[in-house]
């Protein structure tokens, strides 16, 4: 972990179906009328409008935690205290848990994706997410995330070992940031780099690297409210826009 605090945006992706494990097993705990979200931290709000699927780890333990009377947040317990003692939740002290899930009962709930081009998505797995960072939850932007990119590519290539759809990893992937290489940078980094799965990791880290300077550095926006503006100059600005539509939050840790 770095010295700065790190500035996440957390997305309120709002469950609109349930997977049948996860509505077996949260059964009579959530209470009518409640909207439950599951929250990815992200450093890249600008790229929102490309999020085809929501990754959580299939082995990690989650929690559905009370926001406010009628908001919970899907999210790991280390996140929520963190979350309580910012102040981002109604209730004071130490959050109030209404049930536990682990990742792999939530894989394909459908949400509602702020900003994205496909609004519903479905939840997919992500060995690699950290139980130790941001939510645990993580929103998934091929055209622009190497990681994202390759993922996606796993899943859609081995749907049956993963336990999903075909077509849930499939959705098109919409260039949303133009920069002097590529309108799809993430897509063109993992095929340049020759990454040929999520194991690949110094590589993918590599492109990582590429991906975050060239993108922030020099990209222009291709796509919503911002087309045309550096990057640079958008993110702010759509972040700020999430928070005011109430579908964002500020997270830091
Ligand atoms: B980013 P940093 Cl388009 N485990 O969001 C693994 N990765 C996680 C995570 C976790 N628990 N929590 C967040 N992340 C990812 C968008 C994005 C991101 C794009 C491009 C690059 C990128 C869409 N995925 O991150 O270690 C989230 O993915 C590359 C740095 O705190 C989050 O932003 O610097 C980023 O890692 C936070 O990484």
């Amino acid at each position: 972990e770095g010295v700065l605090p790190q500035e996440y945006t957390a997305l309120k992706l709002k469950v609109v179906e349930w997977a049948p494990k996860a509505a077996e097993s949260l059964k009579g705990k959530i209470p009518d009328g409640v909207s439950v979200y599951l929250c990815p931290a992200t450093l890249r709000p600008e790229t929102m409008y490309g999020q085809v699927c929501c990754f959580v780890g299939p082995s990690l333990s989650y929690g559905v935690f009370m926001a406010s009377e009628k908001e919970y947040f899907v999210i790991t317990e280390r996140a929520a205290r963190n979350m309580a003692y910012q102040g981002i939740f109604e209730n004071e002290g130490v959050p109030e848990k209404a049930a536990d899930i682990v990742g792999s009962d939530l894989i394909g709930t459908v949400v509602h994706a702020p900003l994205s081009f496909h609004p519903q998505v479905r939840v997919l797995p992500m060995e690699s997410v950290l139980a130790t960072k941001g939510t645990g939850v993580v929103t998934s932007v091929p055209s622009d995330s190497p990681d994202d990119f390759a993922m996606v590519t796993e899943l859609a290539k081995k749907p049956d070992f993963y336990g999903i759809k075909k077509e849930w990893a499939e959705l098109e992937i919409i260039p949303i940031i133009q920069t002097p290489t590529s309108d799809l940078l993430a897509p063109h980094l993992v095929k340049k780099l020759k990454i040929a799965s999520p194991k690949d990791a110094k590589q993918l880290q590599e492109a990582k690297e590429l991906a975050y300077k060239e993108g922030f550095y020099q990209g222009i926006m291709k796509v919503g409210d911002f087309k045309g503006e550096k990057v640079e100059v958008a993110k702010p600005k759509v972040r700020e826009q999430l928070i005011q539509n109430g579908e964002a939050f500020a997270y830091s840790e």
